[in-house]
């Protein structure tokens, strides 16, 4: 009899339409390694800890994490990201760094005086990255090839780290496809531009799909901490990838478009047929990479229009901004959550 290890964060609501398991559980994992899933072994140990499934890197001394410029040989990683239990990952460098202040502020971690955060991959000339307690936050530019490739060094990092049950959060912006601008949209699942539920990588010469499977129970977690009070909604909801911000969304104000507005609203009415209530770029990736890793993961989104009203995002710079807070909002009430569970909130010197 294998045991349930969950430990749910939100457990106090009648969640009796609520997914049983985190994918991550005991019980789960058990059953994908019964499918054949884990050809390598599984991806994670008993205490939660990543485990290196790629055996080729056992060959490599002191592995290289080229694009984050943090090195297995060159850094004690152990020491400065063993403590990590959360990752916010989103598009640009200023999300993430508002992100990581966001976050500390409201978990109460307070840097040593005189400090101030630091991008800790600066160097890479690529992607920032800050720490705040145990919260890490990253971006990941436009698109699955910027994102996949620091998401995938980022895995590595959790693993030498020997960060414990680590969930990865993605908090981003999309276009909602009838649900009001501003909305949260906490993915279900991710679909490509042909609506399958894979991230689809051509590995080899062959096409490799991949199931692009988000934690349920995470999701439905986060979409219950939304309140009365809050001047937005929070729904779950599909989520469509396209590998273009134009003729991929289905747009028509590109510099290119050869079909019509007709077929742009029958593409969008196909697309709510599937339950998909915002496009973005990047969660059949993110979804199937952490799954894979076995991570929990969480794509959280605020919708900047509604695609059935319009193609254009004409809003303000200063009224996205604001937009841009929400999810981080949702994912802080959740990381405050499992901080007070554990006794750490408020958090204290970090
Ligand atoms: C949402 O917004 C970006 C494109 O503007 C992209 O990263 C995404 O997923
Ligand atoms: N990001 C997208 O990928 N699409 C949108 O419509 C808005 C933001």
């Amino acid at each position: 009899m294998i045991n349930c290890n969950c430990e749910f964060v939100v457990d106090d609501v009648n969640s009796t339409n609520w997914e049983a398991h985190y994918n991550t559980c005991n019980v789960i994992l058990t059953q994908r390694e019964k499918n054949g899933e884990f050809p390598n072994g599984r991806p994670r140990s008993a205490d939660g800890t990543l485990l290196c499934i790629n055996k080729n890197l056992n060959k490599i001394s002191g592995d290289y994490l080229y694009h984050l410029d943090l090195g297995v040989s060159t850094h004690d990683l152990r020491a400065l990201f063993g403590d990590v239990k959360f990752v916010c990952m989103g598009g640009t460098a200023k999300r993430v760094l508002d992100c990581a202040k966001f976050i500390g502020k409201e978990i109460g971690c307070h840097l040593p005086v005189g400090t101030d955060l630091i991008d800790i991959t600066a160097s890479s000339l690529r992607y920032s990255m800050y720490k705040i307690g145990p919260v890490l936050t990253v971006n990941h530019g436009i698109g699955i090839s910027t994102m996949s490739v620091v998401l995938q060094e980022v895995i590595k990092l959790l693993r030498y780290s020997g960060s414990k049950d680590p969930i990865v959060f993605r908090i981003g912006t999309s276009g909602g496809i009838g649900i009001e601008p501003g909305s949260v949209v906490v993915s279900e699942k991710g679909f490509n531009g042909l609506q399958k539920n894979t991230y689809d990588l051509d590995i080899l010469g062959k096409t490799v799909s991949m199931p692009a499977i988000l934690d349920k129970r995470l999701a439905q977690e986060l979409a219950s901490l939304s309140t009365d009070d809050d001047d937005f909604k929070t729904l779950i909801g599909n989520t469509m990838c396209a590998n273009d911000f134009y003729n991929g969304q289905g747009r028509t104000d590109g510099p290119f478009c050869e079909y019509t507005e007709e077929d742009k609203f029958e593409f969008l009415k196909k697309l709510q047929s599937h339950g998909i209530k915002n496009i973005e770029m990047e969660v059949t990736c993110f979804s199937a990479l952490t799954y894979k890793a076995g991570i929990k993961a969480a794509d959280v989104c605020v919708t900047l229009l509604d695609r059935l009203k319009g193609d254009q995002v004409t809003m303000p710079k200063n009224l996205k901004h604001s937009l841009e807070i929400r999810p981080i909002i949702i994912v802080t009430r959740y990381i405050q959550k499992y901080l007070k569970k554990h006794g750490k909130l408020p958090f204290g010197k970090c």
